[in-house]
Protein backbone atom coordinates (compact mmCIF):
# COMPACT_ATOMS: atom_id res chain seq x y z
CA UNK A 1 0.00 0.00 0.00
CA UNK A 2 1.29 2.96 -1.18
CA UNK A 3 0.26 6.70 0.14
CA UNK A 4 0.18 10.03 -2.54
CA UNK A 5 -1.84 13.32 -1.82
CA UNK A 6 -3.23 13.01 -4.89
CA UNK A 7 -4.01 9.98 -7.70
CA UNK A 8 -4.68 11.00 -10.91
CA UNK A 9 -6.27 8.67 -12.76
CA UNK A 10 -5.50 8.97 -16.76
CA UNK A 11 -2.54 10.31 -18.25
CA UNK A 12 -3.92 11.65 -21.39
CA UNK A 13 -4.17 15.64 -21.99
CA UNK A 14 -6.47 16.03 -19.00
CA UNK A 15 -4.76 13.73 -16.58
CA UNK A 16 -1.32 14.74 -17.60
CA UNK A 17 -1.70 19.01 -17.18
CA UNK A 18 -3.72 17.74 -13.79
CA UNK A 19 -0.93 15.84 -12.61
CA UNK A 20 2.27 19.03 -13.65
CA UNK A 21 -0.16 21.24 -12.00
CA UNK A 22 -0.01 19.37 -9.06
CA UNK A 23 3.28 18.16 -8.91
CA UNK A 24 4.51 21.97 -8.83
CA UNK A 25 2.20 23.35 -6.46
CA UNK A 26 4.27 20.20 -4.16
CA UNK A 27 1.79 17.88 -4.18
CA UNK A 28 2.93 13.99 -3.52
CA UNK A 29 1.34 12.58 -6.37
CA UNK A 30 0.86 9.25 -8.29
CA UNK A 31 -0.45 9.16 -11.95
CA UNK A 32 -2.16 6.03 -13.45
CA UNK A 33 -2.67 5.17 -17.49
CA UNK A 34 -4.01 1.72 -18.40
CA UNK A 35 -1.99 2.25 -22.06
CA UNK A 36 1.87 3.87 -22.86
CA UNK A 37 2.67 7.01 -22.45
CA UNK A 38 0.93 8.68 -25.93
CA UNK A 39 -1.12 6.23 -26.67
CA UNK A 40 -3.93 6.58 -29.97
CA UNK A 41 -6.47 4.51 -28.23
CA UNK A 42 -8.17 7.49 -26.83
CA UNK A 43 -8.93 11.47 -27.64
CA UNK A 44 -5.05 12.80 -27.51
CA UNK A 45 -3.39 11.63 -30.87
CA UNK A 46 -3.63 12.72 -34.28
CA UNK A 47 -1.19 15.16 -34.97
CA UNK A 48 -3.21 18.59 -34.02
CA UNK A 49 -5.74 20.48 -32.35
CA UNK A 50 -7.58 23.51 -33.65
CA UNK A 51 -6.82 26.20 -31.19
CA UNK A 52 -9.31 29.20 -31.29
CA UNK A 53 -10.56 31.96 -28.94
CA UNK A 54 -13.73 33.17 -30.81
CA UNK A 55 -15.89 30.38 -29.09
CA UNK A 56 -19.29 29.34 -31.16
CA UNK A 57 -19.54 27.10 -28.58
CA UNK A 58 -20.16 29.64 -25.90
CA UNK A 59 -18.63 32.79 -24.71
CA UNK A 60 -17.95 31.89 -21.17
CA UNK A 61 -15.31 29.82 -22.29
CA UNK A 62 -13.49 32.44 -23.74
CA UNK A 63 -11.77 33.48 -20.33
CA UNK A 64 -10.38 29.79 -20.28
CA UNK A 65 -9.31 30.03 -23.66
CA UNK A 66 -6.92 33.48 -22.66
CA UNK A 67 -5.38 31.31 -20.05
CA UNK A 68 -4.92 28.22 -21.85
CA UNK A 69 -3.06 30.49 -24.44
CA UNK A 70 -1.13 31.59 -21.89
CA UNK A 71 -0.02 28.54 -20.09
CA UNK A 72 0.13 26.70 -23.11
CA UNK A 73 3.34 29.65 -24.13
CA UNK A 74 4.49 28.89 -20.57
CA UNK A 75 4.78 25.01 -20.98
CA UNK A 76 6.28 24.84 -24.38
CA UNK A 77 8.80 27.26 -22.72
CA UNK A 78 9.41 25.15 -19.61
CA UNK A 79 9.47 21.77 -21.94
CA UNK A 80 11.64 23.78 -24.67
CA UNK A 81 9.44 22.36 -27.30
CA UNK A 82 6.84 23.63 -29.83
CA UNK A 83 3.68 22.56 -29.27
CA UNK A 84 1.67 25.40 -30.58
CA UNK A 85 1.30 27.07 -34.50
CA UNK A 86 -0.71 30.23 -34.94
CA UNK A 87 -1.31 29.65 -38.47
CA UNK A 88 -4.67 31.82 -38.16
CA UNK A 89 -8.55 30.27 -38.29
CA UNK A 90 -11.79 30.71 -40.39
CA UNK A 91 -15.01 29.79 -39.24
CA UNK A 92 -17.25 29.49 -42.42
CA UNK A 93 -20.53 29.06 -42.97
CA UNK A 94 -24.09 30.96 -43.90
CA UNK A 95 -23.99 34.10 -41.84
CA UNK A 96 -26.22 33.22 -39.16
CA UNK A 97 -24.66 29.92 -38.98
CA UNK A 98 -23.94 28.38 -35.46
CA UNK A 99 -20.39 28.41 -36.66
CA UNK A 100 -20.41 32.21 -37.64
CA UNK A 101 -22.75 34.02 -35.34
CA UNK A 102 -21.45 32.36 -32.01
CA UNK A 103 -17.89 32.89 -33.24
CA UNK A 104 -19.05 36.64 -33.69
CA UNK A 105 -20.76 36.28 -30.37
CA UNK A 106 -17.97 35.59 -28.43
CA UNK A 107 -15.31 37.83 -30.02
CA UNK A 108 -18.00 40.56 -29.18
CA UNK A 109 -18.55 40.03 -25.46
CA UNK A 110 -14.71 39.88 -25.10
CA UNK A 111 -13.64 42.46 -27.73
CA UNK A 112 -11.62 39.61 -29.71
CA UNK A 113 -9.46 40.66 -32.16
CA UNK A 114 -10.95 39.23 -35.48
CA UNK A 115 -12.38 40.20 -39.13
CA UNK A 116 -15.20 39.31 -41.47
CA UNK A 117 -14.92 38.13 -44.66
CA UNK A 118 -17.10 37.46 -47.39
CA UNK A 119 -17.17 35.14 -49.56
CA UNK A 120 -14.91 36.88 -52.37
CA UNK A 121 -12.56 38.21 -49.85
CA UNK A 122 -11.96 34.71 -48.68
CA UNK A 123 -11.09 33.50 -52.03
CA UNK A 124 -8.61 35.96 -52.75
CA UNK A 125 -6.74 35.80 -49.05
CA UNK A 126 -7.21 31.99 -49.31
CA UNK A 127 -7.55 30.56 -53.04
CA UNK A 128 -7.14 27.16 -51.76
CA UNK A 129 -11.29 27.76 -50.33
CA UNK A 130 -14.16 27.77 -52.59
CA UNK A 131 -17.13 29.53 -50.67
CA UNK A 132 -20.39 29.56 -51.95
CA UNK A 133 -21.22 32.99 -52.77
CA UNK A 134 -23.68 33.42 -49.64
CA UNK A 135 -20.96 32.16 -47.36
CA UNK A 136 -18.74 34.31 -44.83
CA UNK A 137 -16.18 33.88 -42.57
CA UNK A 138 -15.03 34.82 -39.33
CA UNK A 139 -10.88 35.39 -39.46
CA UNK A 140 -8.99 35.00 -36.35
CA UNK A 141 -5.43 35.72 -36.53
CA UNK A 142 -4.82 33.99 -32.89
CA UNK A 143 -6.35 30.77 -33.96
CA UNK A 144 -4.27 27.56 -35.07
CA UNK A 145 -3.15 24.25 -33.77
CA UNK A 146 -1.93 22.19 -31.07
CA UNK A 147 -0.30 19.15 -31.17
CA UNK A 148 -1.80 16.79 -28.68
CA UNK A 149 1.42 14.57 -28.65
CA UNK A 150 3.63 16.91 -27.76
CA UNK A 151 1.73 18.51 -25.37
CA UNK A 152 0.78 15.46 -23.38
CA UNK A 153 4.79 14.83 -24.01
CA UNK A 154 5.72 17.84 -22.31
CA UNK A 155 3.24 17.55 -19.42
CA UNK A 156 4.42 14.50 -18.62
CA UNK A 157 7.97 15.29 -18.90
CA UNK A 158 6.83 18.35 -16.61
CA UNK A 159 5.01 16.67 -14.09
CA UNK A 160 8.22 13.63 -13.70
CA UNK A 161 10.61 16.65 -13.18
CA UNK A 162 8.36 18.46 -10.10
CA UNK A 163 8.45 14.85 -8.78
CA UNK A 164 5.08 12.97 -9.71
CA UNK A 165 5.23 9.33 -10.36
CA UNK A 166 3.75 7.79 -13.05
CA UNK A 167 2.64 4.57 -13.88
CA UNK A 168 1.94 3.32 -17.39
CA UNK A 169 0.15 0.13 -18.06
CA UNK A 170 -1.52 -0.08 -15.00
CA UNK A 171 -5.20 -0.32 -15.80
CA UNK A 172 -7.39 0.86 -12.83
CA UNK A 173 -10.30 -2.07 -11.32
CA UNK A 174 -11.97 0.23 -9.09
CA UNK A 175 -12.06 3.68 -7.15
CA UNK A 176 -13.09 4.08 -3.30
CA UNK A 177 -13.81 7.38 -1.54
CA UNK A 178 -14.10 7.04 2.31
CA UNK A 179 -17.39 7.69 3.04
CA UNK A 180 -16.24 10.68 6.03
CA UNK A 181 -14.59 12.18 3.36
CA UNK A 182 -11.37 11.97 4.23
CA UNK A 183 -9.45 9.82 1.12
CA UNK A 184 -9.53 7.50 -1.46
CA UNK A 185 -8.41 3.89 -2.28
CA UNK A 186 -7.31 3.10 -5.78
CA UNK A 187 -7.12 -0.91 -6.57
CA UNK A 188 -4.97 -1.50 -9.85
CA UNK A 189 -3.91 -4.95 -11.61
CA UNK A 190 -0.70 -3.95 -9.88
CA UNK A 191 -1.27 -2.84 -6.73
CA UNK A 192 -3.46 -0.83 -3.83
CA UNK A 193 -2.79 2.83 -3.36
CA UNK A 194 -4.07 5.54 -1.22
CA UNK A 195 -4.84 9.26 -1.09
CA UNK A 196 -6.23 11.94 0.36
CA UNK A 197 -7.66 13.07 -2.95
CA UNK A 198 -8.16 11.77 -6.36
CA UNK A 199 -8.35 13.40 -9.99
CA UNK A 200 -10.55 11.42 -12.64
CA UNK A 201 -9.96 11.91 -15.75
CA UNK A 202 -10.70 9.28 -17.82
CA UNK A 203 -11.79 10.28 -21.07
CA UNK A 204 -13.77 7.32 -23.09
CA UNK A 205 -13.33 5.24 -20.14
CA UNK A 206 -15.62 8.19 -17.82
CA UNK A 207 -18.75 5.29 -18.56
CA UNK A 208 -16.97 2.70 -16.52
CA UNK A 209 -14.93 4.58 -14.01
CA UNK A 210 -17.39 7.63 -13.36
CA UNK A 211 -20.64 5.35 -13.31
CA UNK A 212 -22.11 6.99 -10.26
CA UNK A 213 -21.81 10.35 -11.44
CA UNK A 214 -25.39 10.87 -13.21
CA UNK A 215 -23.78 12.55 -16.51
CA UNK A 216 -24.98 10.84 -19.66
CA UNK A 217 -22.08 10.29 -21.45
CA UNK A 218 -21.85 8.76 -25.38
CA UNK A 219 -18.41 7.82 -26.41
CA UNK A 220 -18.48 8.41 -30.22
CA UNK A 221 -16.15 7.03 -32.81
CA UNK A 222 -14.92 9.65 -35.03
CA UNK A 223 -12.44 9.30 -37.91
CA UNK A 224 -9.17 11.20 -38.81
CA UNK A 225 -8.00 11.55 -42.49
CA UNK A 226 -4.89 13.22 -44.49
CA UNK A 227 -4.63 13.84 -47.92
CA UNK A 228 -1.52 15.10 -49.78
CA UNK A 229 -2.75 17.84 -51.44
CA UNK A 230 -2.93 18.18 -55.28
CA UNK A 231 -1.41 21.74 -57.06
CA UNK A 232 1.50 23.66 -55.76
CA UNK A 233 3.12 22.16 -52.98
CA UNK A 234 3.26 24.85 -50.68
CA UNK A 235 -0.25 26.31 -51.00
CA UNK A 236 -1.13 24.26 -47.99
CA UNK A 237 1.73 25.01 -45.72
CA UNK A 238 1.02 26.50 -42.22
CA UNK A 239 2.44 29.70 -42.85
CA UNK A 240 0.22 30.63 -45.32
CA UNK A 241 -2.85 28.14 -44.70
CA UNK A 242 -5.35 28.90 -41.79
CA UNK A 243 -7.53 25.98 -39.87
CA UNK A 244 -10.87 26.43 -40.97
CA UNK A 245 -14.05 24.83 -39.56
CA UNK A 246 -17.32 24.96 -42.34
CA UNK A 247 -20.74 24.49 -41.28
CA UNK A 248 -23.29 23.61 -44.06
CA UNK A 249 -26.60 24.20 -44.90
CA UNK A 250 -27.91 21.47 -42.48
CA UNK A 251 -25.88 22.02 -39.72
CA UNK A 252 -23.04 19.64 -40.26
CA UNK A 253 -19.67 20.81 -39.70
CA UNK A 254 -16.31 19.57 -41.31
CA UNK A 255 -12.99 20.71 -40.22
CA UNK A 256 -9.02 21.58 -41.81
CA UNK A 257 -5.79 22.18 -40.69
CA UNK A 258 -2.50 22.72 -42.82
CA UNK A 259 0.40 20.78 -43.53
CA UNK A 260 2.67 21.92 -40.63
CA UNK A 261 6.26 21.01 -39.16
CA UNK A 262 4.96 17.49 -37.86
CA UNK A 263 2.88 16.75 -40.90
CA UNK A 264 4.91 17.82 -43.16
CA UNK A 265 3.68 16.03 -45.86
CA UNK A 266 -0.51 15.57 -45.50
CA UNK A 267 -3.36 17.87 -44.42
CA UNK A 268 -5.64 16.14 -41.88
CA UNK A 269 -9.67 16.74 -42.38
CA UNK A 270 -12.65 15.14 -40.51
CA UNK A 271 -16.21 15.80 -39.58
CA UNK A 272 -16.60 17.10 -36.06
CA UNK A 273 -18.96 15.35 -34.44
CA UNK A 274 -21.41 12.32 -36.00
CA UNK A 275 -20.02 9.46 -35.22
CA UNK A 276 -21.44 6.04 -34.21
CA UNK A 277 -21.71 4.88 -30.32
CA UNK A 278 -19.23 3.26 -29.73
CA UNK A 279 -17.39 1.16 -26.32
CA UNK A 280 -13.84 2.51 -26.25
CA UNK A 281 -12.32 -1.74 -26.01
CA UNK A 282 -14.17 -3.13 -28.43
CA UNK A 283 -14.84 0.13 -31.21
CA UNK A 284 -13.76 -1.21 -34.66
CA UNK A 285 -10.92 0.76 -35.66
CA UNK A 286 -10.96 -0.11 -39.12
CA UNK A 287 -11.57 2.65 -41.69
CA UNK A 288 -14.21 1.95 -43.86
CA UNK A 289 -13.66 3.35 -47.90
CA UNK A 290 -17.02 4.51 -47.94
CA UNK A 291 -15.69 6.67 -45.18
CA UNK A 292 -12.96 7.85 -46.49
CA UNK A 293 -15.05 8.87 -49.72
CA UNK A 294 -18.03 10.86 -47.76
CA UNK A 295 -14.88 13.20 -46.58
CA UNK A 296 -13.84 13.41 -49.83
CA UNK A 297 -16.82 14.45 -51.02
CA UNK A 298 -17.64 16.67 -48.87
CA UNK A 299 -14.49 19.13 -49.24
CA UNK A 300 -14.40 18.46 -53.39
CA UNK A 301 -15.84 21.35 -53.90
CA UNK A 302 -15.02 23.39 -50.60
CA UNK A 303 -11.34 23.06 -50.96
CA UNK A 304 -10.86 21.22 -54.37
CA UNK A 305 -7.13 20.74 -54.49
CA UNK A 306 -6.95 19.23 -50.53
CA UNK A 307 -8.23 15.65 -51.06
CA UNK A 308 -5.49 15.05 -53.62
CA UNK A 309 -4.46 11.80 -52.50
CA UNK A 310 -5.29 9.39 -49.38
CA UNK A 311 -2.70 9.56 -47.12
CA UNK A 312 -4.23 7.74 -43.89
CA UNK A 313 -6.95 7.45 -41.32
CA UNK A 314 -7.30 6.79 -37.88
CA UNK A 315 -9.85 6.45 -35.55
CA UNK A 316 -10.14 8.37 -32.22
CA UNK A 317 -13.12 8.94 -29.61
CA UNK A 318 -15.30 11.62 -28.47
CA UNK A 319 -16.93 11.36 -25.43
CA UNK A 320 -19.88 13.76 -25.31
CA UNK A 321 -22.22 15.17 -22.70
CA UNK A 322 -25.81 16.01 -24.30
CA UNK A 323 -24.98 19.70 -24.92
CA UNK A 324 -22.05 19.46 -25.65
CA UNK A 325 -20.31 21.54 -22.69
CA UNK A 326 -17.42 19.87 -20.33
CA UNK A 327 -17.88 18.52 -16.71
CA UNK A 328 -15.28 19.69 -14.70
CA UNK A 329 -16.24 19.57 -10.83
CA UNK A 330 -16.22 18.27 -7.83
CA UNK A 331 -17.34 14.57 -7.37
CA UNK A 332 -21.39 15.46 -5.94
CA UNK A 333 -21.14 12.72 -3.14
CA UNK A 334 -17.13 12.53 -2.68
CA UNK A 335 -15.70 15.74 -1.51
CA UNK A 336 -12.19 13.96 -2.00
CA UNK A 337 -12.80 13.62 -5.52
CA UNK A 338 -12.45 15.62 -8.62
CA UNK A 339 -13.42 14.90 -12.39
CA UNK A 340 -12.61 16.52 -15.81
CA UNK A 341 -14.25 14.18 -18.18
CA UNK A 342 -17.21 14.56 -21.28
CA UNK A 343 -14.91 17.07 -23.58
CA UNK A 344 -17.09 16.11 -26.35
CA UNK A 345 -14.74 16.34 -29.21
CA UNK A 346 -13.48 20.58 -28.28
CA UNK A 347 -11.11 19.99 -25.36
CA UNK A 348 -7.89 20.02 -26.04
CA UNK A 349 -7.10 23.03 -26.76
CA UNK A 350 -8.32 23.73 -22.91
CA UNK A 351 -5.46 21.01 -21.71
CA UNK A 352 -3.34 23.26 -19.25
CA UNK A 353 -6.25 25.32 -17.48
CA UNK A 354 -7.96 22.53 -17.37
CA UNK A 355 -4.85 20.90 -15.59
CA UNK A 356 -4.97 24.24 -13.36
CA UNK A 357 -8.54 24.46 -12.02
CA UNK A 358 -8.26 20.59 -10.97
CA UNK A 359 -4.98 21.44 -9.13
CA UNK A 360 -6.61 24.54 -7.42
CA UNK A 361 -9.96 22.53 -6.60
CA UNK A 362 -7.24 19.55 -4.84
CA UNK A 363 -4.80 22.55 -3.36
CA UNK A 364 -6.67 25.52 -2.81
CA UNK A 365 -10.31 23.64 -2.51
CA UNK A 366 -11.66 25.97 -5.12
CA UNK A 367 -10.78 27.31 -8.53
CA UNK A 368 -10.16 30.75 -9.72
CA UNK A 369 -11.20 30.17 -12.91
CA UNK A 370 -15.64 30.14 -14.28
CA UNK A 371 -16.55 27.10 -14.41
CA UNK A 372 -20.00 27.11 -13.91
CA UNK A 373 -21.12 25.58 -16.89
CA UNK A 374 -18.83 22.41 -16.00
CA UNK A 375 -21.27 21.36 -13.18
CA UNK A 376 -22.19 17.62 -13.07
CA UNK A 377 -24.67 18.49 -11.33
CA UNK A 378 -26.75 20.15 -14.34
CA UNK A 379 -28.25 17.05 -15.85
CA UNK A 380 -30.49 16.31 -12.97
O1 LIG B 1 -12.17 22.00 -30.91
O2 LIG B 1 -11.92 23.49 -32.46
C1 LIG B 1 -12.18 22.36 -32.10
C2 LIG B 1 -12.54 21.36 -33.09
C3 LIG B 1 -12.81 21.59 -34.40
C4 LIG B 1 -13.09 20.37 -34.93
C5 LIG B 1 -12.99 19.43 -33.96
N1 LIG B 1 -12.66 20.06 -32.82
Amino acid sequence: VSTFDAIVIGLGGMGSAAAYQLARRGQRVLGLERFGPLHDRGSSHGGSRIIRQAYFEDPAYVPLLLRAYELWDEVERRADRRLVYRTGGLMIGAPDSRTVAGSRRSAHQWGLDHELLDAAEIRRRFPTLRPAATEVALYERAAGLVVPESGVAAHLRLASRAGAELHYQERVREWTADPAGSGVRVVTEQGVYHAGQLVVCPGAWAPRLLADLGVPLRVERQVQFWFAPAGPADAFDAERHPVYVWETPDGRQGYGVPRHPESPDACKVAFFRGGADCDPDTVDRTVRPEETAAIADFFATRVPDLTGSFVDARTCLYTSTPDEHFVIDRHPEHPQVVVACGFSGHGFKFVPVVGEILAELVVDGATRHPVGLFASTRFG
